[in-house]
């Protein structure tokens, strides 16, 4: 008899603290893949775990390093434009043009439900 009383609490613990039942916004995926060595890519797409508001999702890209110059400090590379995906779980950042050779970080923060601010970020390098 105890067991049905403690998935009742569990059960009323997620009605009054509904942010422990709803689950953050995660990436799932991302084009390149993190830590992946691709050839100049012309677009970077995210994947995250839910639908996320349009006008709290962000990007940033900088460079990080390049041949020659295995790390340096991030160069934000700016030429590119963001577009939702039409179920809101992806974004997809349009490159002017393809990236040069080099190490690239991509920095992201999206709200999804529950409006919460999640953010993280990969990397990956250009051959
Ligand atoms: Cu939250």
């Amino acid at each position: 008899m105890r067991l049905p009383r403690l998935v009742l609490a569990i059960a009323a613990m997620g009605l009054a603290f509904p942010q422990l039942a709803a689950a953050h916004t995660r990436l799932v995926s991302s084009s390149p893949t993190a830590n992946a060595t691709v050839a100049a890519p012309t677009k970077i797409e995210l994947r995250f775990s839910e639908a996320v508001i349009a006008a709290t999702t962000r990007a940033e890209i900088a460079m990080t390093g390049m041949p020659g110059m295995g790390s340096h400090a991030p160069m934000p590379i700016t030429g590119f434009t963001a577009q939702m995906g039409k179920d809101r779980k992806s974004m997809t950042l349009l490159l002017r043009r393809p990236l040069t050779a080099g190490t690239y970080r991509v920095t992201w923060n999206t709200a999804g439900a529950d409006t919460h601010h999640m953010g993280g970020n990969f990397s990956f390098t250009v051959r």
